[in-house]
């Protein structure tokens, strides 16, 4: 029997059943994926994390991480599976709720379940709980539950992992002692125990905290591009207060989780939830405002063609799911443009229903306008000529204040910069003195 049945092999879910096996733990990592089990057995994974690879071949080849499509009984079973929205923002539990029946089906009394997929409040008692108790295994007598969620930052999960403080909900005291005399295994973070109800709302809280921030660091941006005010200073200046921090405003919230959790919060109290929706649809509509932008200034002719710079939702990562990009995409399309899409680490091919490239000669071919939608390093040092010569035409969009406008601006550029007026568009945002203070 394995000391520790770990469902779900993605982005969190190996890298903790590899650090458990490094510990020492003996790890039955379960996936639906027959792919993912193969890939894992033999020792690899084809998920682009700094230092997987190598914790993942040395667990396997240590005989510690094995991995299967069937759980069976063991001493503890984490839950790691995706928790996505429905198209209507209503959350679907059937991954969790599969998984919880998996192990109901295997586990002995006295075993320990953690779940640690990010769930709207209350789901580890009322779902995973109800699918125990029907399966004749009392929560808090039969079987200790747990809620503790994972804060990793896609790309160094593993250092995260093992960084990060964690918090750690039981259902009663006696499960978050389990787990945490388990997360200590590998975790070398503070590890802070509560209820699982408080655990819940704790994982809600933080993404929604930072989707809120976003969505005003937007909101400021637009304010500014209103007044001909430069946002980018602005919110230099302003977080010179010891107690401010404004965010980075740009093209909208990607990635799994913030974009998503929100939902969670809205869907259990809608009454009360006004504030995050609002938070939620600046977001969202950050990318058709900058098409808007674009198409404004005339040089994005009907029928044009748009390149995309950026299909990860963030820079230097090959993570396109929920990318702002498509957004973009489809706010350019609704508008009668087509599209093409770059990006130098996403794998190539289609994705979300457009095809990415990796050669930005491309991409970039034939294309009116460019929108640079992601800050990836590779950006940071285009050359205004070479974009010049592969660009039929001479309009960029700029999401992450990236560009040196005044450089491009002489390479005949024009630029539409979120947070940035038009007026301002070349002057790197720095307005003669008499102006800034002559206005009420
Ligand atoms: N973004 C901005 N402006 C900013 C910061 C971020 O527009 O100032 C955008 C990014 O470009 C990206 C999106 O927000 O599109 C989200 O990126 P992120 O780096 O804020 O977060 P994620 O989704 O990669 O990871 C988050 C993290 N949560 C928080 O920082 C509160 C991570 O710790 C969580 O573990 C993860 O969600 C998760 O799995 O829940």
């Amino acid at each position: 029997m394995p000391d520790i049945c770990v469902i779900g092999l993605g982005y969190v879910g190996l890298p903790t059943a590899s650090l458990l096996a490094r510990s020492g733990a003996d790890v039955l990592g379960v996936d639906i994926c027959e792919h993912t089990v193969a890939e894992i057995n033999s020792g690899r994974t084809s998920l682009k994390e700094e230092g997987l690879a190598r914790v993942v071949a040395k667990a396997v080849s240590s005989g510690k991480l094995v991995a299967s499509t069937k759980p069976q009984a063991a001493e503890i079973f984490i839950i790691c599976v995706p928790t996505p929205t429905t198209p209507e923002n209503g959350v679907d539990l059937s991954a969790v709720k599969s998984a919880a029946r998996a192990i109901a089906s295997v586990a002995t009394p006295g075993c320990l379940v953690i779940l640690e997929s990010t769930s709207p409040v209350s789901t580890t008692r009322d779902v995973v709980g109800k699918i125990f108790n029907q399966a004749r295994l009392t929560p808090g007598l039969d079987v200790d539950l747990c809620y503790c969620p994972e804060r990793v930052l896609p790309g160094d999960t593993v250092g995260e992992l093992e960084r990060n403080d964690r918090v750690i909900g039981g259902m009663t005291p006696k499960a978050a002692a389990r787990a945490r005399d388990m997360y200590a295994r590998f975790c070398k973070g503070e590890l802070t125990v509560t209820d699982d109800l408080t655990a819940e709302l704790v994982k809600l809280m933080e993404n929604t905290s930072r989707d809120v921030s976003i969505a005003l660091a937007n909101v400021f941006a637009r304010i500014a591009e209103e007044w001909d005010i430069n946002v980018w200073p602005a919110i230099e200046l302003a977080n010179r207060h010891p107690r401010v921090n404004i965010l980075s405003p740009g093209p909208g919230v990607g990635g799994h989780c913030i974009p998503v959790d929100p939902w969670f919060l809205i869907e259990q109290n809608p009454a009360l939830t006004g504030l995050l929706r609002e938070a939620r649809e600046v977001n969202d509509t950050q990318a058709r405002r900058m098409v808007d932008r674009l198409l404004a200034t005339g040089q994005l002719p009907t029928g044009g063609r748009l390149a995309i710079l950026g299909a990860a939702y963030k820079a230097d990562i090959d993570d396109a799911r929920e990318s702002p990009a498509w957004l973009v995409a489809a706010a350019a399309e609704a508008s009668g443009q087509s599209v093409a899409i770059h990006d130098p680490l996403v794998s190539p091919g289609e994705h979300h229903g457009y095809t990415v490239t990796n050669e930005l000669e491309r991409a970039l071919d034939g294309a009116d306008a460019a929108i640079f939608v992601t800050d990836h390093t590779a950006y940071r040092t285009l050359d205004p000529k070479r974009l010049a010569v592969l660009m039929s035409g001479r309009l960029l969009g700029d999401c992450r204040n990236i560009l040196d406008r005044a450089e491009f601006r002489l390479a005949g550029f024009t630029i539409v910069a979120v947070g940035v007026a038009p007026a301002l568009i070349g002057r790197a945002g720095v307005l003669p003195v008499e102006r800034r203070f002559g206005r009420k």
